[in-house]
């Protein structure tokens, strides 16, 4: 809690252009609950560098990140948006966090055992202790709720196992906090292999809605979008593709997997996908249109990344300091 208020914390990498998936699983519901927490929506850029970047890129994307979280709907004036690299209690409590994990804990994480596949000439130690980051960012602000795609509950289970492990030592230092998926956990996958969830680094471009793509590309690319050969629109595990296809339509509308069944009964995949891209691309102008203004104006940005990034730290340190007496450090002289 924070002055009386209930806390959330999330954050996103700046490792890609933001993808539908990243909004319908995480942003969207970012964006529903501000109203009634103390909120900090963290640009993580410590943990975007696990994996190769180029650092003129990684320091577009930031600012870019940013302005999509306040184009999404985020005032900035409410929520503490703000840069992780520019609060140095992450990477420190982090530090201290490690010492309390298991190297086996972190080796069973599925998204580091993906990760280790896909960047097999680069598995750095990074890429093992990215949920001790992640454990630190949460638990230093005493988060109360964390909006995430369902793909990164193994991260909030380990993070509370962490915290538990940490107060059962010292008292009750860390908050416990609780995972929200938000409708039914939502996880939007690829268009080209619904298997496997649409993430904003797959090199293949048809297969990623990005926030920015134009109409255009958007409905070209779920024109092409992958499907079966039964030939219709039904809600149904048998048929990955076209489930994907019915989630997304749900989730820009507002309708139910039965109305949409209803809706499309007796038409075909041709029409339904025009319907999907049209109903994204809807929902996506008026997004683009707030980004490109915040983006164009420098000064504004780096006046919230200063100012949220000072009110971030003072909330961190708070946490670090007690954090840093219990486990024995010697308190510095100021
Ligand atoms: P990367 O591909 O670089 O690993 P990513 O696309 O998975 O990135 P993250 O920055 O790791 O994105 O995730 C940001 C947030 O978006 C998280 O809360 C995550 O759960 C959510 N998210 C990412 N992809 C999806 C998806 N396909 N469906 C639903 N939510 C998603
Ligand atoms: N690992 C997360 C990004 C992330 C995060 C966090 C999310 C880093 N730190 C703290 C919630 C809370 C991901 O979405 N891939």
């Amino acid at each position: 809690m924070i002055d009386g208020k209930k806390v959330i914390f999330s954050g996103m990498q700046p490792s890609g252009d933001l993808t539908l998936g990243n909004y319908l699983g995480a942003l969207k519901n970012w964006v529903q609950l501000s109203d009634e927490y103390m909120t900090f929506f963290c640009v993580v850029d410590e943990h975007a560098i696990t994996v190769r970047q180029d650092p003129a890129t990684l320091r577009k994307r930031v600012r870019e990140l940013m302005a999509l979280y306040i184009a999404a709907g985020l005032d900035p004036e409410k929520n503490c948006i703000y840069v992780q690299s520019h609060v140095s209690c992450h990477a420190e409590l982090a530090w201290i966090l490690n010492c309390f994990t298991y190297v086996g804990e972190l080796q069973r994480m599925t998204q580091f055992k993906d990760k280790s596949a896909k960047h097999a000439d680069n598995i750095n130690a990074g890429l093992l202790t990215y949920p001790v980051l992640m454990a630190a960012d949460i638990l230093l602000y005493q988060t109360d709720v964390v909006p995430v795609g369902i793909d990164q509950k193994q991260h909030l289970e380990i993070t509370r196992n962490i915290a538990e492990r940490f107060n059962n030592i010292y008292g009750d230092v860390f908050t416990i906090p609780d995972i929200y998926l938000g409708k039914a956990g939502t996880r939007i996958m690829s268009l080209q292999d619904p298997l496997h969830k649409m993430s904003k680094s797959d090199e293949n471009d048809n297969a990623t809605i990005h926030l920015l793509d134009g109409r255009d590309a958007v409905i070209r690319k779920f024109k092409r979008a992958i499907t079966d050969s039964e030939a219709q629109i039904r809600y149904r595990e048998e048929q990955p593709g076209i489930r994907n296809l019915i989630d997304i339509y749900c989730a820009c509308t507002g309708k139910t997997p039965q109305e949409t069944e209803k809706e499309f009964d007796g038409k075909g995949y041709g029409e339904f996908k025009i319907a999907v891209g049209e109903a994204v691309a809807d929902l996506l102008d008026p997004l683009q249109k707030r980004y490109k203004e915040i983006l164009a104006d420098k000064s504004y940005l780096e006046g919230i990344m200063k100012t949220n990034g000072e009110r971030a730290e003072y909330y961190a340190r708070k946490t670090l300091r007690k954090v840093q007496k219990k486990v024995g450090f010697v308190e510095k002289i100021r």
